[in-house]
């Protein structure tokens, strides 16, 4: 049962209502996991400590190369943020897919990532940028990667009783790079996409210098493609090249049976074009932005 919610002003308070209320204090952002949760009994906590009034966590940055995103911007915010679009489109797509528009305005990126669900659309987003996360327990400070932040189905890395994530960061893309996103849904009511791939490339002339293809749900976390990127990297750019990546992606594919998101075997059959479609749309912006 709730006891308490806590509007911390800095993240030092935060940490320290955490630290005061040990396992029994919570951090909530906008609860759109969460709330369902608690509600189901899947998680526990008798205080909630809302960081959205944290003027720090609030912002989005692009510094020395690096895009910075706080821990209470919202899908919304994302979407819209013409750094967002500008240096990593791949991002501003996935962000807008999520949901419904009351969910985009509530949920943050950093707790769809945080809620660990294998097909969460920013969290394959932010795998393909390569973003990393930097993560605040009172005593300590640590930087993971997003796809590292997966320790299980469902289940997080961090520990959001003690430990609060406070960013995470990717490197802006450049003007011979591009990115794309592609999304297979059901209806739009359907929480979660059948299928989501994003694609980030970095071209040298008509080369690709290197690719990152990121795949889900078909693990227990956003998948990379990397036979697909192997066979990208240092290749020209052809269609027949692409096609070739996009059909190895399914080597590294194991997605479930589902009967609400599709079937195990038309999943496979689907992503490869999913996969063709992202590197196209991302060569045709890299070729654009140079
Ligand atoms: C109807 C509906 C439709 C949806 N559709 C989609 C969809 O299409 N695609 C999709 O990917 N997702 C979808 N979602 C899920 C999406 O809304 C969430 O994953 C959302 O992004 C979570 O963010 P939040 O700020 O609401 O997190 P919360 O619910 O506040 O928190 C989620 C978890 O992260 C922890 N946490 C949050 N922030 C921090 C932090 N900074 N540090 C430490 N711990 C933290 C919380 O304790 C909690 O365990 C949907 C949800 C609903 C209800």
């Amino acid at each position: 049962m709730l006891q308490d919610y806590l509007v911390p002003e800095t993240v030092e308070q935060a940490l320290s209502h955490l630290q005061e209320n040990k396992g029994k204090a919570r951090i909530i952002a906008g609860g759109t996991d969460l709330l369902l949760d608690l509600k189901e009994g899947k998680k526990e906590a008798g205080i909630l400590v809302d960081i959205t009034k944290i003027p720090g966590l609030q912002m989005i940055t692009v510094e020395n190369g690096f895009v910075r995103i706080g821990a209470a911007v919202t899908h919304n915010q994302v979407a819209k943020s013409d750094i967002i679009r500008d240096k990593a489109s791949v991002l501003a797509q996935a962000a807008r897919s999520v949901g419904s528009l009351q969910i985009r305005n509530s949920g943050t990126v950093v707790g769809n990532v945080l809620n660990a669900q294998p097909a969460a659309d920013t969290a394959v987003a932010l795998t393909a940028l390569g973003a990393v996360a930097e993560i605040l327990s009172p005593a300590a400070k640590e930087n993971l990667p997003v796809e590292d932040l997966y320790a299980g189905l469902g289940k997080s890395a961090v520990d959001s009783a003690s430990q609060l994530l406070t960013m995470v960061q990717f490197p802006a893309l450049s003007t011979n790079q591009g990115s794309a996103f592609e999304r297979l849904e059901q209806r739009k009511a359907l929480a979660l996409p059948m299928l989501n791939v994003a694609v980030v490339v970095s071209l040298s002339g008509e080369q690709f210098e290197w690719a990152r293809i990121v795949m889900a749900p078909v693990g227990t976390k956003p998948v990379r493609a990397t036979g697909s990127e192997a066979i990208l990297t240092g290749a020209r750019v052809t269609s027949e090249i692409i096609e070739k990546a996009a059909g190895a992606a399914i080597a590294q594919a194991n997605p479930r049976d589902s009967a609400l998101r599709g079937s195990r075997e038309y999943r496979l059959e689907v992503l490869p074009v999913l996969v063709r479609r992202a590197l196209e749309s991302a060569v045709a912006q890299a070729k654009a932005n140079s």
